[in-house]
């Protein structure tokens, strides 16, 4: 399965917890219910519990209320229908696509903070695109733990990719310098950045990235052509802090957002787009290489709302 060929039950099954609230839950008690100030709450509070945030909750919670009063809904069913096409449009304006480089090779450089998913996430897209029929080359940026470089070369192996790593230690900007090297070298079309998620100390940390994103820029122009933050749905308000933090050191293109299928939270994906403007475009819905789906605003919207059978 190619990056762009996700499923809507694939989807549905890693939001399984996210549709027990938002989806099922909600749902069900909304049929066959005249819209009154009592279910208004219950939504509200669905909305909130999911992490949809509180200023896009308000939002959506108060035209919903001018609509009942204007006569438009009054059903249980038709506030459904709303609560999706309000969702769906907060993503109107959003490019959730990757960003390919004309001239190969097309940099993807993946930072977030430690055990967010980044390594595995990597893997993923590696798996991804090399279904798409690209050449893909990892590069072991992390170097601030031994057996971080260790976890990414045996993906690489379990994937049939090539790696560059250094040795333990090693300045990552180097192991970044001669990954970009050896992508020339073997013509190859994406290279993939891996870099570590914890340092002495945070300063330290967003130092590190800045130099690798100086060192890609001098050596290749135009790269990173995508910086992706990788964000744990399950850490909430957390995420977006982060987020906030890693957009100012190293100016972040888009979010890879991980494991959907351990939070009853998919919300967050209307938080992070009203908050921070920064694009989601992949999410992550476990730990295999196939556990990887592009962000489609409504196909993810509708799964988070089916009313599955099967709520894993
Ligand atoms: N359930 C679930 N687990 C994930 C997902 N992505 C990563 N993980 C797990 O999260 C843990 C940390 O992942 P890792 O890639 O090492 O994080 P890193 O420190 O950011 O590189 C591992 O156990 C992964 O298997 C996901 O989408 N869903
Ligand atoms: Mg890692």
């Amino acid at each position: 399965m190619g990056l762009f060929s996700s499923t809507f039950g694939a989807l549905k099954r890693g939001l399984g917890r996210t549709n027990a609230v938002l989806g099922t839950g909600l749902v069900s008690r909304m049929r066959g219910r005249d819209i009154d100030e009592e279910l208004i709450d219950e939504i509200e509070a669905h909305l909130l519990r999911s992490d949809v945030g509180v200023q896009s909750t308000e939002g959506i919670v108060t035209s919903l209320r001018t609509g009942v009063k204007q006569g438009h809904r009054q059903r249980g069913e038709d506030a459904i229908e709303f609560l999706k096409s309000q969702l769906v449009s907060r993503f109107a304006d959003v490019d959730t696509t990757l960003r390919f480089s004309d001239t190969a090779p097309t940099v993807i450089l993946v930072a977030g903070v430690n055990g967010v998913g980044k390594t595995t996430s990597i893997a993923k897209l590696a798996a991804a695109l090399q279904d798409d029929g690209h050449s893909v080359l990892l590069a072991a940026g992390d170097t601030f733990r031994a057996a971080a470089a260790e976890q990414l070369a045996t993906w690489a192996r379990r994937l049939g990719v090539d790696i560059v790593r250094g040795n333990d230690g090693a300045d990552p900007a180097s192991v970044v310098y001669d990954a970009l090297d050896a992508a020339r070298a073997r013509d190859i079309d994406i290279v993939l950045v891996d870099t570590a998620g914890r340092m002495h100390n945070e300063d330290g940390l967003m130092r590190q990235l800045g130099k690798i994103r100086d060192v890609l820029e001098r050596q290749c122009p135009g790269a990173p052509h995508e910086v992706l933050l990788v964000l744990d749905a399950t850490q909430g308000q957390n995420a977006l802090v982060q987020a906030r933090q890693f957009n100012e050191a190293i100016d972040v293109s888009g979010i890879f957002l991980t494991k959907l299928d351990g939070t009853a939270r998919g919300g967050i994906v209307v938080a992070i787009w009203d908050e921070l403007g920064i694009p989601i475009k992949l999410v992550g819905l476990g730990e295999r290489p196939e556990d990887l789906a592009p962000f489609e605003p409504e196909i993810f919207i509708e799964a988070m709302f089916a009313e599955g059978d099967d709520p894993v």
